[in-house]
């Protein structure tokens, strides 16, 4: 990877990490309404897999979608302005915290029904698939959804069909207050692909250069045709599971020794090991603080969406 993209993606796990935290902000002064669900200490996630992908290839995720969100390039600003109802938001205003979207840069959500985005990524790989694309679907979801009857349907049909779509579950131990190990019969999520006659791997999801290259071996093996692959990184959100988790069911030791991996700052020692000097990642976090700084300004500035806005987009007869 060259030392630009190399930045680039220190730059993107920043700006996820300043723009959750002002929002966090945000929503302790009552300025955003709804759930929202943190995505602080999982940004190597995404940051990886997406950075793997071409522009063609379509992202559907979960309602921790920010990081999602800006990894795919929607502007701060868009998601600010998303988080605080506004007009100017990637969705309108309308979608919130948990609905995230736009389909011009191939990120199509954002849904907030566990699981329930999986059989959409199979609907959209066998669009692709039927008009002889090599577009591929990346489907990210959490550990809880692979007990849901949604992710075996999916899977199950994906291999029959063999559809193109790399399956990410970010396995970060918790299902709001159950642990995993409570939840599931089998500890590895990686293990139920075999289910389905699968090819699977697990990455540590903490370190985004391991992401990104699981994350390409994935990806050339789906879009060669090999059918659907499910790559599990092992993960930990940093925060509760929304805003006012009381977070009785984990110790706080277990919290801080998970925080002593930052993927932040295990990145950052990757990059000064490599040689790009301190100096370049101060100047990527100073830019990052301004960029937020004008986000929240042009959200908090923008307007709410119009009264008659409320039956628009509801129903699309032709997509983009
Ligand atoms: C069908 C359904 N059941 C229950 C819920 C309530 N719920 C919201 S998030 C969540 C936990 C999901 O955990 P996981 O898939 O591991 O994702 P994470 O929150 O850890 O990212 C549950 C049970 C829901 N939104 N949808
Ligand atoms: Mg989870």
């Amino acid at each position: 990877m060259k030392k630009e993209q190399q930045l680039d993606l220190y730059h993107q796990m920043v700006l996820i990490r300043r723009v959750e935290e002002r929002g966090a902000e945000l929503y302790q002064q009552g300025k955003i309404g709804g759930f929202m669900h943190l995505y602080i200490g999982q940004e190597a996630v995404s940051t990886g897999i997406i950075a793997a992908r071409q522009p063609r290839d379509r992202v559907i995720t979960a309602y921790r979608d920010h990081g999602v969100a800006i990894n795919c390039g929607i502007p701060a600003k868009a998601v600010i302005a998303e988080l605080l109802g506004k007009s100017t938001g990637t969705s309108k205003g309308k979608g919130g915290s948990m609905h995230m979207a736009d389909v011009e840069r191939n990120m199509w959500g954002g849904h907030a029904i566990v699981g329930s985005h999986l059989p959409i990524a199979v609907g959209m790989a066998l669009g692709d698939q039927y008009a002889g694309s090599d577009a591929i679907t990346i489907c990210m979801f959490g550990d809880g959804a692979t007990n849901i009857g949604f992710f075996h349907e999916a899977l199950n049909l994906a291999r029959v069909w063999k559809l193109p779509v790399l399956w990410v579950c970010e396995n970060n131990v918790y299902g709001m207050g159950t642990s995993v190990e409570r939840a599931s019969a089998v500890p590895s999520i990686a293990m139920k692909a075999s289910a389905y006659d699968m090819p699977s791997a697990v990455v540590d999801g903490m370190n985004v250069m391991l992401v990104y290259e699981a994350a390409q071996t994935a990806i050339d093996y789906v879009r060669a045709g090999g059918g659907p692959f499910l790559l599990e990184a092992n993960t930990y959100r940093f925060r509760g599971h929304s805003m006012g988790d009381p977070e009785r069911y984990r110790r706080q030791e277990e919290v801080k020794q998970w925080q002593e991996n930052d993927p932040i700052g295990i990145y950052r020692n990757v990059l000064l090991e490599r040689k790009i000097g301190s100096k370049s990642l101060d100047e990527i976090e100073a830019k990052v603080e301004a960029e937020v700084n004008a986000a929240v300004e042009f959200a908090e500035q923008s307007p709410e969406p119009a009264r008659d806005e409320l039956y628009a987009d509801v129903y699309v007869d032709d997509q983009p």
